[in-house]
């Protein structure tokens, strides 16, 4: 990793490099973790950044430092329960920039590393879902006012069902890597939906649901723990910008109550766990029922369908395209994470009454 050390060097750094190994689960950015010594100092996570996906950089960074740092001003004022949150940090470079380019064209940061933190790609434990819950509540809470229009939408329509919906049409017709022919039924699936998942996008038309700055990548492992079980940050702050909270709440839903990791190879295994999305829900809104609207609240249950069901659409697209956006481990990967999605949206439309309820007896 003398390639990797040489890039950690070019940052302002406490102690001595001991270590850099592969960390996380993301599919998106190679994220590494930095070790120093002496015991006392500071730990880092290095991030190559996927430059193919998060086109320009220099934003990317403005936005992450924007944010960041209103939500650190944020926390410094008496906000009472949030004692224990933690805001990640951009590490300077020796030059005064927030990224390294090299020679090869790659862009690499530098985060601190929360110690002891620990993220949990799956869970079963009721107390960790109410404290993810709060997490994003907090975030969404101390994000909400930084004015939306002065962050870059880094990557336009993410969310946009009917541009995902355009995309997949297209790359069905294209069929570019041959792959069409194995996947009719996963094809009728999305296109039975189709219609029933424009509704968040309409209800932001007609004015509805505001836009907020959000977090946009909610997975639950995107959560820091410490090790009483207490939820202290989130992390993965590439694709804060304008959204709606419906989004959030849904893809942490995704992640976070389900009884399956997320590409389960195993379809039975595959279920919302009701005991998990109660408590996120109630740990959630014990922070947002403050400034949710009506229309958000009676729209909280249809999201976690929704981000289930994009995710699912965006997985099967890449399978179509060859897959070319997410990482995968193995050939069919992306179609296992698909098939895994659109399981789980089938057990929520199962369960969809109790969620609304749940919500309600929660608001
Ligand atoms: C990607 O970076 P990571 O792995 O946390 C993706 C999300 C998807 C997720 C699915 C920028 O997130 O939108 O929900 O994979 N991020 C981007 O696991 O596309
Ligand atoms: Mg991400």
């Amino acid at each position: 990793m003398k390639n990797h050390i040489d890039v950690v060097g070019q940052f302002k750094t406490d102690g001595q490099v001991t270590s850099i190994k592969p960390f996380g689960s993301g599919h998106i950015n190679d994220s590494y973790l930095v070790t120093t010594l002496p015991e006392n100092t500071a730990d880092y996570v290095l991030q190559r950044i996927n430059h193919r996906i998060f086109k320009n950089v220099p934003e990317l960074t403005s936005n992450i430092l924007k944010v960041t740092g209103h939500l650190r001003e944020r926390l410094i004022s008496p906000a009472g329960a949030l004692g224990h949150f933690e805001v990640i940090q951009l590490i300077q470079t020796k030059a005064g920039n927030y990224f390294v380019l090299d020679e090869e064209g790659n862009y690499w940061r530098l985060f601190n590393y929360v110690r002891n933190s620990i993220s949990y790609n799956m869970i079963t434990d009721p107390e960790l879902a109410r404290e993810g819950g709060k997490a994003f509540g907090i975030f969404q809470y101390l994000a909400s006012d930084i004015d939306a229009s002065s962050l870059y939408e880094i990557l336009p329509d993410f969310h946009n069902i009917a541009t995902r919906l355009h995309n997949f049409r297209n790359t069905v017709l294209r069929n570019p890597a041959n792959r069409a022919m194995g996947v009719e039924p996963e094809i009728d699936f999305i296109e039975a939906r189709a219609e029933d998942m424009h509704t968040i996008l309409r209800l932001g038309e007609q004015g509805s649901i505001p836009l907020r700055v959000t977090h946009n990548d909610t997975k639950f492992n995107n959560i820091l723990f410490n090790n009483k079980n207490q939820a202290i940050s989130v992390v993965d702050l590439d694709t804060v910008m304008p959204g709606y909270v419906l989004y959030d709440f849904g893809d942490a839903i995704r992640t976070g109550a389900s009884t399956a990791p997320e590409d389960e190879a195993d379809l039975s295994k595959v279920n919302i766990d009701l005991n998990l999305f109660e408590a996120y829900s109630g740990g959630y809104l014990e922070i947002a029922r403050k400034f949710l609207n009506q229309t958000e609240t009676k729209y909280l249950a249809h999201s976690a369908k929704f981000m289930t069901y994009i995710i699912g659409l965006r997985f099967l697209t890449d399978h179509l395209d060859g897959d070319r956006y997410y990482k995968i481990a193995f050939p069919g990967h992306n179609l296992q994470r698909a098939r895994t999605q659109f399981r789980l949206l089938e057990s929520m439309e199962q369960n969809f009454q109790k969620m609304q309820k749940i919500i309600s007896s929660n608001v």
